[in-house]
């Protein structure tokens, strides 16, 4: 039987919801049994993911001598990812070194810089993670210089790859959704594996804080949490009860409440800013309790400022916002370019539409975030501008550019353009997970069902509006706006719904 016969005769998804699951990334029976069995011993072989053996034995092969660099991303995910590799890498008795690069131009790059560092420190691999795959002359610059290249991100698949042995969720045996962390959690499962003959069960007995940065960087990332990520994520929670660890302690003392991984991830990401990527990283890995709280204490204070002032920043911004033009675009050069992510987030999820915020790195360079509702490809827009850029790549709604300063007029102007042309490119299909205009009884259970285990469905509804509406009473339904009980069903077109962790959210109608 194939996945989509599978689901509908064995776990009866309805066959419509059978093909969207697929298309989220459901491809096959193992994923099948983690999304409705999210427990450990449903987690995907770490030998499953393309590379991974090859990845490991070239780890193995350097791991007793002085001769790693972990070279990571700088957001939360890199940090996590960045810790987990130096964790378990020192359980094998080795001595990595790690840098992550300050956001800016080189911000999801290998540097030639950092080739050089690499050199003068004797590294004879380096291990990028939640970063580089667009590095392809900076990996060549390494192997020149006697050194090797495993990248381990989960970012979109350029077409042109760097010749170095390549880790992504993306190439398959696990969910394409998994974070850097979630892959670097598999790796550290591999070396294990490989190195002791252990299991999973050694790093939840001995190193459980493993599994603590992997949901961190999942959720931060914000992955979609099913199957495997739910797995990671529902495990973690189980162990911050279990154990007391140093940074989830210092969080209740100096706020006097519970810590939680979400509770911890906007404050960790404020700090996460000029020279303070490496105090994340140490913070995470560190069992001084008083160092981790003097530390905590302070990064607690300055993001509760930090986030005052962006949270006026946003208002301000709200405020002038008279006209959208499908697009908004944000000069923020008065800020940190490490701000303006959570700004154009904020401004994305109150008009609906991509957000490119810029800002100036050190150098005076262009740097920019993208933020975009579901359906949009941003990388399609990168990619048809890419001309103007040092460097640019992420995840479709959620990406980044760096461009010369000079660049700025040609690139208002090709925006401009692109949009205006857009309307063209956005298909409707592609704004939801499910479009439904034929309807059962088994549809909604089915749904119910899925949603419950974590798998976050658009769904646009059309047809006989008020049959279904009479069918959702049913169920737990969210509306904030008490939408269904102002227009009557007869009146509308469409309605977009939400499945969500606590029911079925109602987003809009017309
Ligand atoms: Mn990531």
């Amino acid at each position: 039987m194939n996945v989509e016969q599978v689901l509908i005769n064995e776990y009866k998804v309805h066959p419509i919801v059978a093909k969207a699951l697929i298309r989220k990334g459901i491809v096959d029976t193992d994923l099948v049994k983690s999304l409705f069995y999210p427990t450990i011993e449903n987690l995907l072989p770490y030998r499953a993911i393309a590379n991974m053996e090859l990845a490991l034995k070239e780890i193995l092969r350097y791991s007793s001598k002085e001769e790693i660099l972990i070279w990571g991303h700088d957001d939360l995910d890199g940090v996590s990812s960045t810790a987990i590799l130096l964790k378990v890498l020192r359980i094998l008795n080795s001595n990595p070194i790690y840098y992550i690069p300050k956001r800016g131009s080189q911000g999801h790059k290998l540097t030639r810089q950092g080739v050089d560092f690499a050199y003068s420190k004797g590294i004879k691999l380096i291990i990028c993670v939640d970063t580089g795959l667009s590095s392809i002359e900076e990996v060549e610059y390494a192997k020149e210089k006697g050194i090797s290249v495993i990248i381990a991100d989960h970012h979109e698949m350029p077409e042109e790859l760097p010749s170095a042995i390549i880790l992504n969720p993306k190439l398959g045996g696990t969910i394409p959704y998994l974070s850097a962390s979630g892959l670097s959690l598999k790796i550290a499962l591999g070396l294990i594996n490989l190195k002791f003959g252990y299991d999973i069960n050694f790093i939840l007995e001995n190193h459980p804080e493993i599994i603590i940065y992997s949901a961190l960087g999942t959720i931060s990332d914000r992955m979609p949490i099913f199957s495997e990520n739910k797995i990671i994520v529902d495990l973690a929670k189980e162990l911050i009860n279990k154990y007391s660890f140093p940074l989830f302690r210092a969080y209740s003392l100096i706020t006097g409440q519970g810590a939680s991984i979400e509770s911890l991830i906007p404050i960790l990401s404020t700090i996460n800013s000029e020279g303070e990527r490496h105090l994340i990283v140490e913070l995470l890995l560190s069992d001084d309790e008083v160092f981790v709280e003097e530390q905590l204490s302070r990064i607690y204070k300055y993001s509760l400022e930090i986030t005052t002032k962006l949270d006026a920043e946003v208002k301000r911004i709200e405020r002038n916002i008279k006209r959208i033009k499908g697009y908004i675009l944000l000069d923020l050069r008065h800020l940190s370019p490490y701000h303006i992510g959570y700004i154009a987030s904020r401004i994305k999820d109150k008009f609906k539409v991509p957000v490119i915020a810029i800002s100036y790195d050190e150098e005076h360079k262009i740097v920019a975030e993208i933020r975009a509702p579901n359906g949009y490809n941003m990388l399609e827009f990168l990619n048809a501008l890419s001309d103007l850029f040092i460097n640019y790549g992420g995840h479709k709604n959620a990406c980044g550019f760096s461009m010369e300063a000079e660049n700025l007029t040609d690139f208002i102007e090709e925006t401009e353009n692109y949009f205006s042309n857009y309307k063209v490119n956005l298909k409707l299909e592609e704004n939801f997970d499910l479009i439904i205009d034929k309807f059962d009884d088994e549809l909604f259970q089915s749904l119910d069902n899925l949603r419950k285990l974590g798998v976050r469905f658009k769904i646009l509804l059309k047809g006989d509006l008020k049959d279904i509406v009479s069918k959702l009473k049913y169920y737990t339904i969210l509306d904030n706006q008490q939408i269904l009980s102002i227009y009557a069903p007869e009146n509308l077109n469409y309605i977009v719904i939400l499945t969500t962790e606590d029911g079925f959210k109602i987003e809009e109608i017309g």
